[in-house]
C-alpha cells in the first residue's frame, strides 16, 4: 500500500518541553502518526509521567532530560542521543515561558530569562539538529511561535520579542537549511486552554475578550494543533518552508 502522505513511521522527533500541554499534546500526535518520539522537559518525574503513558499507548519512546536554556546540557543530549543511535529527524522547538509585567516594571534579567528560554533555546537547538540533518539531506524543524509572532499586548514584551523573533529564526533556517533538503516552518497558536494560560481562562474579562475576539468563538485545545504539526513533519510539507501557519480560531484573520 503507496504510504500515506502524513505517515512519519520510521522517523524520529524531538519535542521540546512535551511532559505537558501543547508539547505533550504533538508528541502524542506526532506517536499517533508513526513517529518513535523523543520526550524533552527539565522535570524528572513528569517525563516519566509522559513517557510511561505514551510506552502504554504502545509508542517507541526515549527521553532527554535537559533544560532549553542550558547549552551544554543541550550538546550533551544530541551526543547521548548519537551515542544511541537514535538520529532525530524532526525538531519541535515548543519549550516556552510566559511573564506578564509592564515594561517599565520589567527587570532586565527577566527579559532575558524569557528571550533565552523561547528564541535563543530554538537557536542553539536547531543548529544541534541541522548538524546531523544536513549530511542526512533531509530533516524537518517546527518552531512554535504565537500571534505575539505578528501583534503586540501589553505587559508580555519580552514574549512578543521572542515569538517575533522566532518567525524570522524560522525564515532564516530556511535561508541557509532548505538547500539541504531541511524544512524549517513554525506554528502560531492562539489562544489554548494551557496551564500557562490558567490565570487567563480565570479572569472572566479576559476570557470573555479572547472568546469575543476569535471568530471561533471559543479557546483552543492543546490536540488541535496535531494536525499541524504532523503536516509540517511529514512528506506532505516537502515544499512548504519558512512559515508560518496560525491555529488562533482565525483571531488574527479579522479586525
Ligand atoms: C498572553 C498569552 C498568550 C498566549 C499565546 C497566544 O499572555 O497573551 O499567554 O501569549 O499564550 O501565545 O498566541
Amino acid at each position: 500500500m503507496k504510504k500515506s502522505l502524513f505517515d512519519l513511521s520510521g522517523r524520529t522527533a524531538l519535542v521540546t518541553g512535551s511532559s505537558r500541554g501543547l508539547g505533550r499534546a504533538m508528541a502524542e500526535g506526532l506517536a499517533d502518526a508513526g513517529a518513535t518520539v523523543v520526550l524533552n522537559g527539565s522535570d524528572e518525574a513528569r517525563l516519566t509521567d509522559a513517557a510511561s503513558a505514551l510506552r502504554a499507548a504502545g509508542h517507541t519512546v526515549h527521553v532527554a532530560r535537559f533544560d532549553v536554556t542550558n547549552e551544554a546540557e543541550i550538546i550533551a543530549a544530541f551526543a547521548a542521543l548519537d551515542a544511541q543511535g537514535v538520529s532525530v529527524d524532526i525538531v519541535v522547538n515548543n519549550a516556552g515561558i510566559q511573564f506578564r509585567r509592564p515594561m517599565v516594571e520589567l527587570d532586565t534579567a527577566d527579559w532575558r530569562r524569557v528571550i533565552e528560554t523561547n528564541l535563543t533555546s530554538a537557536f542553539v537547538i536547531g543548529r544541534e539538529a541541522a548538524k546531523r540533518m544536513i549530511p542526512r539531506k533531509h530533516g524537518k524543524i517546527i518552531n512554535i511561535g504565537s500571534l505575539m509572532s505578528n501583534v503586540g499586548r501589553a505587559t508580555v514584551a519580552p514574549y512578543t520579542a521572542a515569538k517575533g523573533g522566532i518567525k524570522m529564526l524560522t525564515q532564516a533556517m530556511t535561508a541557509e537549511w532548505a538547500v539541504h533538503g531541511i524544512q524549517a516552518n513554525a506554528i502560531g497558536p492562539g489562544y489554548m486552554l494551557t496551564e500557562m494560560n490558567e490565570a487567563l481562562v480565570n479572569d472572566g474579562a479576559f476570557n470573555a475578550w479572547v472568546v469575543g475576539r476569535t471568530p471561533s468563538r471559543r479557546w483552543g485545545r492543546p490536540d488541535e494543533l496535531v494536525g499541524t504539526a504532523v503536516f509540517l513533519a511529514s512528506p506532505a510539507s516537502d515544499y512548504v518552508n519558512g512559515q508560518i501557519i496560525y491555529v488562533d480560531g482565525g483571531m488574527l484573520a479579522v479586525l
